[in-house]
C-alpha cells in the first residue's frame, strides 16, 4: 500500500470510528443489568460492544476488501491474512457500563503483521486520535508528539490496576508505591487506548500496564511510536502487542523509566 493509500484509509477509519462512535454516545446510560454478562472475572460485555463491533466490520471491510479481523467480541471469524484488523470496538467497558467517561474505539490495521494504521477515539471528547507508519500522529487533524520531559519528578505516570491477573501484584505494587514518591502522580483512566494515546499526545509522560491483550493496545502503541515516543514489553524488547506486557514512555524519560520497570518485574 503506497503513503497515499494509507493517508487515505486513515482518514475513511475516522470516519467509520465516528460513527460508531455516536452509536456508543447514544447507548450510554441505557443497558440494564440483565443485558451485562461476565465474560471472565470482572471483564464484561453486553449488546453495546457487540453491535458496535459488527458495525465496525462492516464498514471497515467495505473499505479494504478482502481483508480479516482479530476483534475482542469474536463476532467474526478469527483469521489471519495479509491485510489484518486488530479491533476493540469498546475499550473501557467497565467505565461505560458504569457512566464514567473515559471510554474508546480502537482499530489498528496489520500488514503481514506489522502495524501500519492505527485510530483511537476518545468519544466523550470526540478526540480522535490517529497514525500511519511514518505518517506522524494526528489528534483531529494536529500533528502531536510526546512531552518533552526527562525530568521523572515532573512526570505524570498512567496505569493499571490488576484486576483479574494477580500473579504479579507484588512487583506492580512495589513499584506503584516507588512511583508515588518519585513522580508527580499516577492516574489510572481505565482504557488503555486512552492512556497511550494520553502518553502520543504529551498528556501522561508513560503508561505501564500488564495482562492486557493485542486490541486494547495494538492502534495506540502505533499513536505513540509516529508521536516520538517508545513502546516496549517490559524486557525492553518489541514483544508488546501478543506479549501481555507494555511500557510505554517519552523520549527523555526512555532509559530511566525501563531501568525501573525491569527492577521491579
Ligand atoms: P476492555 O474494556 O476492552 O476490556 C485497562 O486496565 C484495560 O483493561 C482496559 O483497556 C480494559 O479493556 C481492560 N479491562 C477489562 N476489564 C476491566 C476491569 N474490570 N477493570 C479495568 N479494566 C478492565
Ligand atoms: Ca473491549
Amino acid at each position: 500500500m503506497t503513503q497515499t493509500e494509507l493517508k487515505l484509509l486513515c482518514q475513511q477509519t475516522c470516519e467509520i470510528i465516528n460513527t460508531v462512535g455516536d452509536f456508543l454516545r447514544d447507548e450510554l446510560g441505557k443497558v440494564s443489568n440483565q443485558q451485562i454478562e461476565t465474560k471472565s472475572l470482572n471483564s464484561l460485555v453486553s449488546y453495546v460492544d457487540k453491535t458496535a463491533e459488527e458495525m465496525l466490520v462492516e464498514q471497515l471491510s467495505a473499505a479494504l476488501p478482502n481483508s480479516v479481523f482479530l476483534t475482542e467480541e469474536e463476532t467474526i471469524e478469527q483469521q489471519k491474512g495479509e491485510f489484518r484488523w486488530i479491533i476493540d470496538p469498546l475499550d473501557g467497558t467497565t467505565n461505560f457500563l458504569h457512566q464514567i467517561p473515559v471510554f474508546s474505539i480502537s482499530v489498528a490495521l496489520q500488514q503481514n503483521e506489522e502495524t501500519i494504521l492505527g485510530v483511537v477515539l476518545e468519544v466523550n471528547r470526540n478526540e480522535c486520535f490517529s497514525a500511519f507508519k511514518n505518517g506522524g500522529a494526528f489528534l483531529n487533524d494536529q500533528p502531536i508528539k510526546v512531552k518533552a520531559n526527562d525530568n521523572l519528578s515532573d512526570a505524570l505516570i498512567a496505569t493499571g490496576f490488576p484486576y483479574y491477573d494477580f500473579e504479579r501484584e507484588e512487583a506492580y505494587f512495589k513499584l506503584f508505591r516507588k512511583l508515588i514518591h518519585d513522580t508527580r502522580g499516577i492516574r489510572r483512566l481505565g482504557s488503555a487506548a486512552v492512556d497511550l494515546c494520553y502518553v502520543a499526545c504529551g498528556r501522561f509522560d508513560a503508561y505501564f500496564e500488564y495482562s492486557l491483550n493485542s486490541w486494547d493496545v495494538a492502534a495506540g502503541a502505533l499513536i505513540v511510536q509516529e508521536a516520538g515516543g517508545h513502546v516496549f514489553d517490559f524486557s525492553g524488547v518489541n514483544e508488546f502487542l501478543f506479549g501481555k506486557e507494555i511500557v510505554a514512555v517519552n523520549d527523555g524519560l526512555k532509559k530511566e523509566f525501563m531501568e525501573l520497570i525491569q527492577s521491579h518485574f
